[in-house]
Order: structure tokens, then C-alpha cells, then sequence
């Protein structure tokens, strides 16, 4: 299909195809036409459908409708064009706070063929400046009040030419100005939609390259199998925009299904068991720290509308499910997404969980775990997590390509085992597994067994070198409850040897006031590994 993109960058920066995986539309809802744009089949299709009048965002400060969302992401798509000077295939920086102005941005970026560049909120100039160059960004569309780190970056990258600002009155008097109708660019299915870079924890950050076609591909997949929203679903979460987790739950998904979704800027686990309180929200997704920290305060709220809870960015401790459980009467949905993958391949419904386990791998993917020499483990033998579908991994110029795609498979970096069932069990990252004195020790696992102590509220492990045994397990605690000490750290390490193999148990254990944390939610081990 012909490109929509005059600017090519994007497209000749993919890896060459023999790297590409392996894709599978198997489903009939994958059947896709040749020519797609991700903001007509969530914006302007729902509005010819006669969803104009329904509310699409709801916020702090009020609702907008569908139809106030297009003409806002028409006006917006109207000055990207008209006053910036974009074109087709220029990619365009996103960044700010999840409010229904960026909701506008990411889909009037969509609308004009532009490709987006979502921006974690909390980045500095110099992660900017990287993510700038790496992908040539020429256009910059930015919340007023996350503008310090953007000007800091800005002498450092020469292809950034043209900035704006909204909560500008500037910015928002040409936003008003401009009309509000607006021809979404035809693209072709497989013109680059968004650029996703990874929160990686080490070494320089990774662009994952996706599709119009890909975006749409996400609504299609976990949530019609797993979530079955309707139309009447509120959607509500902490996971920012510019996190394929949160761009799916927040904003595609409820879209796609003629839900709305409830953005807030900021949470405390206090503030979003009032946002669902007051916005009645029945779909929530955030990651298991959050699960453990809001049953603690559970009883404090009218959560009634609330049915179901989406888990991912790391594991989910069994622990975790049944604390939240007793706490909430709802069955977490975890699920394992990747930004390569886009969003979640392997998960489950609330009524097939099986303890312990991710889940199987949702209708349009294919997964297996593989051993050292690529070929399928036995069931309930741990190896290399290897996932296929609809969505998967190209990075953009970039040589760790060869890494995660392997003969077609997409290798997530996770360490599995599959049981009988094809049910899905997390032991690690792969590069996280502890060998101590010959033992393989997944750390996720001695988490898991802290975490079921009712003094533990958080907890890491990693291995730290030992002379004698090459590394020992060492836990980080952060306690509910009790007082840290010597006589703390024998009653957990006794607590975790009566609940799994003995050898497991941590030798070594330190009290902390909090972990080291992604703004994802995920748990930066490798800052444990080096403070040790
Ligand atoms: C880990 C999990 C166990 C796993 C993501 C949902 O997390 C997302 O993307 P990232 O690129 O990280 C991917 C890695 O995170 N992980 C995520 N979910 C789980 N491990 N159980 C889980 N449920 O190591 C994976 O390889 O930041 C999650 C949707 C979109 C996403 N981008």
C-alpha cells in the first residue's frame, strides 16, 4: 500500500524485513483494509456511528462528549499543519500530564499523519535530548507546566524546530482559532503511527516502532478477549500516555468500544480510590504496587461501580491477588505487555485465573517457552519467554533488534514456564535470575513469599556477590507493620523457608522506608544491586 508520509525517516529506519518477527493476523477481526488511520477508526468512525453526543473523556474539570473531542483534536490537527508546518511522517514530541488536552494532542498527531512521540512526565533534558535525536523530531506539542526540562533540552537538538506549549494563552488562543473540522490524512495501514520508547533501565533507550494498523490491533486483541467492555464502561488508570499501557487502557481501548475514560493527573492511592468514587469508574488499570496500597484503604470508599482491575508492568504476586481480593471482592486481570508487543499478549479473564500464573496467551497471539538451543521447552521446564501475533518488534535503527527478535519469535527477555494447560508462570527477568551456589533462584518467586507475611508491604530481592557461594539472596523490606531489626529478619527469613524451598530464603535482609521505582510502576532492581 502506498505510504501517506512524504517525510520517510521513520520507514527507512526499520529494521531490514529478515529481522522483522514473524506476524499473524489469525483472527477475523484482524483482517484489516490496506489503508488506515488509528484516529479514524477511534474518533471520526464513532462520531459518524451517531456516538457524537456521548461523553468520550471525563476530567477533574469537567466532561467532553465525542464529538467536542474531535473538533478539539481537528483544531489541533489544524495548527500542527497550518502554523507548524507539519507534514506527514514528521514525528512529533507529546508530553504532559494524562488530561484531555493530551488526549486531544496524540490524536490530532494521528489525524495528520504525524507520528507520535509520547514523553514520560518525569524525564529530564537529558533523556529528552536523546529520545529528540534518535528519532529526528521536528515538532513538539507540550503541557505549559512540564516545559522546564523541553527548553533545557532544546539547544542540544538541532531537527526540533517548532514548540508549542498549551496552558499558553498564546498556544490556546491559535488552538480556538483554527477550524474545527479537519481531513484525517489517509494513511496506509502500515504507516508509522507512533514511535514507543522503552523504560529500559539500562543503556540508551530503545524506539519501538508501531503502526496505524498496530494500534488498532491492541483494541482488538486483550480487551475484546479479556475485558469485554461496553459502552457504558468507565475507564480510569494511573499508567501515563506516553506508556503503551496506559495509551491502550486510557485512551484506545475505551475509544474503540464507545466507553469514556476518566483522566487525573496524579495519584495517590488516596486520590484514585476517590476518582473512582466520584467518577463511578468501572474498569481500572494501574500496576501491582498500587493493587497492594489501595487494599490497604480499601474500606474507606464507595467503590461499587468498580468491576474489573487490570494488572501489568510487573509480576503480580499471588499475594497481591489475594490480599486484593478479600479486600475489593474483584480477581485482578494480570496481564504481560511489552512496549515492542505494544500491550498485552499473555493474560486471562477474571474467571479462568489460575493462581500464580500471567494466564495463557490471548487469542491472537502465540506463545512458548524456548531453551538454549531455541527449540520448546517441556511443560513446566523454565526458558525464554517467545511470543508472535498480530503486533510485535521493530526498532528503530537500532542494533539490539537481533536480541529480541529470533527466528521470527519475539523474545520478551522474561524467563517462563508453561504448564500442561499453556498456562503462563513468571519466574524472572531473564538477566535477573540469582545462581547461588549452583541454585537458580527466581527473585520474583522470594518476593512473592515475603509479601504473603503481613509485616511485609513491599519488597525487592536481587543477588548480591558473596566470596563463597557466588551470590546470595538479599531482600529489601519496607514494612506495614512491627519493628525492623534483628528479630524481624529471623521471622521473615523463617516465614520464607517454611513457605517455599529453604535454599531460597534471603541470607541477607535490609529494612528500607521505600523501593527505587520506573514511573511504570516497575521495581529498578539493578539500583538495589548497586547499593548493596
Ligand atoms: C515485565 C511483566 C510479569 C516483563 C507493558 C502492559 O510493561 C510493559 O512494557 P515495558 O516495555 O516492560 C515489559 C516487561 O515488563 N512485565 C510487564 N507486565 C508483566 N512481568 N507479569 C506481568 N503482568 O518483564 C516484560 O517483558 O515497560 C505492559 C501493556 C503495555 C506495556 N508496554
Amino acid at each position: 500500500m502506498k505510504t501517506a508520509h512524504v517525510d520517510t525517516f521513520a520507514r527507512d529506519n526499520l529494521p531490514p524485513r529478515g529481522q522483522w518477527p514473524e506476524f499473524r493476523f489469525d483472527l477475523p477481526e484482524l483482517q484489516y483494509p490496506g489503508r488506515m488511520n488509528c484516529a479514524a477508526v477511534l474518533l471520526d468512525d464513532q462520531v459518524r456511528a451517531g456516538h457524537g453526543d456521548r461523553i468520550a473523556i471525563r476530567a477533574p474539570d469537567g466532561e467532553c462528549t465525542y464529538a467536542q473531542l474531535q473538533a478539539q483534536a481537528n483544531r489541533m490537527a489544524n495548527l500542527l499543519v497550518q502554523e507548524m508546518g507539519l507534514k506527514p511522517g514528521n514525528r512529533v514530541l507529546l508530553r504532559g500530564p494524562n488530561n484531555p488536552m493530551m488526549a486531544a494532542a496524540w490524536l490530532a498527531v494521528f489525524k495528520a499523519g504525524g507520528i507520535c512521540v509520547g514523553t514520560m512526565p518525569l524525564l529530564r533534558a537529558k533523556e529528552l535530548t536523546e529520545i529528540v535525536n534518535k528519532a529526528q523530531i521536528t515538532h513538539a506539542l507540550c503541557d505549559r507546566r512540564l516545559d522546564a526540562e523541553l527548553e533545557l533540552a532544546r539547544p542540544g537538538c538541532p531537527t526540533l524546530k517548532q514548540v508549542r506549549y498549551w496552558y499558553d494563552d498564546a498556544t490556546d488562543a491559535r488552538i480556538a482559532a483554527q477550524p474545527d473540522a479537519f481531513d484525517t490524512v489517509d494513511t496506509a495501514a502500515d504507516d508509522v503511527a507512533l514511535i514507543a520508547f522503552t523504560s529500559g533501565t539500562t543503556g540508551k533507550p530503545k524506539g519501538t516502532v508501531h503502526f496505524h494498523r498496530d494500534v488498532v490491533a491492541m483494541c482488538d486483541c486483550f480487551p475484546r478477549s479479556c475485558l469485554k467492555p461496553g459502552k457504558d464502561d468507565i475507564f480510569i488508570g494511573s499508567p501515563p500516555l506516553a506508556f503503551t499501557f496506559g495509551l491502550g487502557g486510557l485512551l484506545c481501548f475505551p475509544l474503540r468500544f464507545g466507553a469514556s475514560t476518566a483522566l487525573v493527573e496524579r495519584f495517590t492511592p488516596e486520590s484514585m480510590l476517590e476518582a473512582i468514587q466520584k467518577f463511578r469508574a468501572t474498569i481500572l488499570f494501574t500496576a501491582p504496587t498500587m493493587y497492594r496500597a489501595l487494599a490497604a484503604i480499601w474500606n474507606n470508599y464507595d467503590l461499587s461501580s468498580l468491576r474489573k482491575c487490570v494488572s501489568a508492568g510487573e509480576a503480580l504476586p499471588d499475594a497481591t491477588r489475594q490480599l486484593f481480593r478479600l479486600a475489593s471482592g474483584i480477581e485482578i486481570i494480570d496481564g504481560i505487555g511489552a512496549t515492542e508487543m505494544i500491550h498485552i499478549f499473555i493474560s486471562h479473564t477474571p474467571e479462568t485465573v489460575r493462581r500464580g500464573a500471567t494466564g495463557r496467551a490471548i487469542p491472537g497471539y502465540q506463545a512458548t517457552v524456548l531453551d538454549e538451543h531455541a527449540k520448546p521447552c517441556a511443560p513446566g521446564v523454565v526458558g525464554r519467554l517467545a511470543v508472535k501475533g498480530p503486533t510485535g518488534c521493530r526498532y528503530l535503527a537500532d542494533e539490539r533488534q537481533r536480541n529480541y527478535v529470533q527466528d521470527g519469535w519475539n523474545i520478551t527477555g522474561d524467563a517462563y514456564l508453561m504448564d500442561e494447560d499453556g498456562y503462563f508462570f513468571y519466574q524472572a527477568r531473564t538477566d535477573d535470575m540469582i545462581i547461588s551456589a549452583g541454585y537458580n533462584i527466581a527473585g520474583p518467586e522470594v518476593e512473592g513469599a515475603l509479601l504473603a507475611h503481613p509485616a511485609v508491604a513491599e519488597c525487592g530481592v536481587v543477588g548480591v556477590p558473596d566470596e563463597e557461594r557466588g551470590m546470595v539472596v538479599k531482600a529489601y523490606v519496607v514494612l506495614k507493620s512491627g519493628v525492623p531489626g534483628e528479630a524481624m529478619a529471623k521471622a521473615l527469613q523463617e516465614h520464607v523457608k517454611r513457605s517455599i524451598a529453604p535454599y531460597k530464603y534471603p541470607r541477607q535482609i535490609e529494612f528500607v522506608a521505600a523501593l527505587p521505582r520506573t514511573e511504570t510502576g516497575k521495581l529498578q532492581r539493578y539500583k538495589l544491586r548497586t547499593t548493596s
